[in-house]
């Protein structure tokens, strides 16, 4: 197939899984088109079978803001035209939905009538584009209107499909395909963890990890407040992979409990697959994950995680199994459990096991992308004609 994705292109679950998604499609040989602002930080631009095409707003004195999203949808429609696109993939409905939507109807009504054609969307929600964003009323109407419009929807939970049902009063078929991970990529290979573990952490020092964009949803101080109670009990030390707008306040929360020496503050990295099968354990506190793909890639690289009961994290972790989940805010608890499973070796690599055994079995590429390509074929023999 030859299939049109669009993203946001920077750091965010929503363009990692679109960005994945791609490369996997690409490597079982359908040709990809990545319509995006700028190359997805995880490619390469070496792929075979992957195309990127930039997508640009031109400027103009009258124009406050420049209307990217119509430059978006002329590029959706040019690229369909030019390489006959069978679909376009859009992820996060806003404003990639609205976008497509126009472009699937420019073609329909091409000038050229030798040019007319089908060219079916497919939206997928990943989060806040329905619990947060979308919400937002000057959003609600235009993002319902387009997922009712798209040929196919798919949620990334089974919550996020029941949010936007209730939420939106969306009556059109949703399809829940949940995250997936590269478990041949996110893996713990012990002779890297023994060469790399010794920068973040010494022998006997257990070592914690928390990755996000450092938003408020991620509640990033409670990450803070948690790692300085287990310091209390135990040598621990902490790696904070990325950035955003909560970080500098978490660096003062940091010197607050004098704890700063023992918090490895990395910014922004690309290659988190080396990072995460160094950790004991993953802290995903969050106010709202519509899935956790964090926890996901931890628990893939036997690390598993101590996160919030919330959205659609439990259909991802399984509390006391490969995992331990609490309610938003209850830091003691979530240290109390972080200190008593680092002392207890024998369960937390039981955990660890589990936690991998559940990223492979449920959560891996080879059973999460062919129902990506049985959807798309869905989809096409519905919209043919
Ligand atoms: O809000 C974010 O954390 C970013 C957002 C995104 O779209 O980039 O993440 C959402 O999509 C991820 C990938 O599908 C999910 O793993 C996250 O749970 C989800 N975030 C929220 O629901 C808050």
């Amino acid at each position: 197939m030859k299939i049109g994705i669009t993203c946001y292109p920077t750091y965010g679950g929503s363009g990692v899984v679109a960005t994945e998604l791609g490369i996997e499609l690409a490597a079982r040989g359908h040709q990809v088109h990545f319509i995006t602002s700028s190359q997805p930080f995880r490619l390469t631009g070496r792929e075979s079978n992957i195309h990127f095409h930039e997508v640009s707003a031109s400027t103009y004195p009258l124009f406050e803001y420049p209307p990217y999203d119509l430059a978006l949808a002329s590029r959706m429609a040019e690229v369909a035209d030019f390489y006959s696109l069978d679909l376009l993939h859009v992820h996060y409905a806003i404003p990639h939905s609205v976008c497509a939507l126009l472009a699937s109807q420019m073609l329909a009504t091409h000038p050229d009538p030798a040019r007319r054609r089908n060219l079916p969307f497919i939206t997928t929600l990943h989060g806040t584009d329905i619990t947060l964003i979308g919400l937002d009323p000057s959003y609600l109407p235009i993002t319902r209107f387009s997922i009712e419009q798209s040929h196919g929807t798919t949620a990334i939970s089974a919550h996020l499909a029941d949010r936007t049902r209730e939420a939106f009063g969306v009556t059109s078929e949703i399809e829940v395909i949940r995250n997936f991970v590269n478990t041949d990529v996110y893996v713990r290979r012990p002779e890297l963890v023994e060469q790399m573990r010794p920068r973040f952490a010494a022998p006997g020092e257990p070592l914690l990890v928390h990755l996000s964009n450092f938003r408020p949803v991620k509640r990033v101080f409670d990450v803070i407040e948690v790692f300085a109670r287990v310091c209390r009990e135990l040598p621990a030390r902490l790696m904070l992979i990325g950035d955003g707008p909560d970080r500098s306040h978490a660096e003062q929360l940091a010197l607050r409990y004098n704890i700063q020496d023992r918090i490895h503050f990395l910014g922004k990295q690309d290659d988190v697959h080396e990072l995460l099968p160094l950790a004991d354990l993953l802290l995903m506190p969050s106010q709202m994950e519509s899935f956790g793909l964090a926890a996901l890639e931890g628990m893939s690289c036997s690390v598993p995680a101590i996160a919030t009961r919330v959205g659609g994290v439990p259909e991802l972790v399984e509390d006391g199994v490969n995992g331990l989940l609490f309610n938003i805010g209850d830091v003691d608890a979530m240290a109390e459990a972080a200190i008593a499973l680092l002392k207890d070796t024998d369960r937390h690599q039981a955990m660890s096991q589990a936690a991998r055994r559940t990223a492979v079995e449920r959560f891996s590429t080879t059973s999460i992308i062919p129902l990506y390509e049985q959807y798309y074929q869905r989809i096409l023999d519905r919209t043919k004609g």
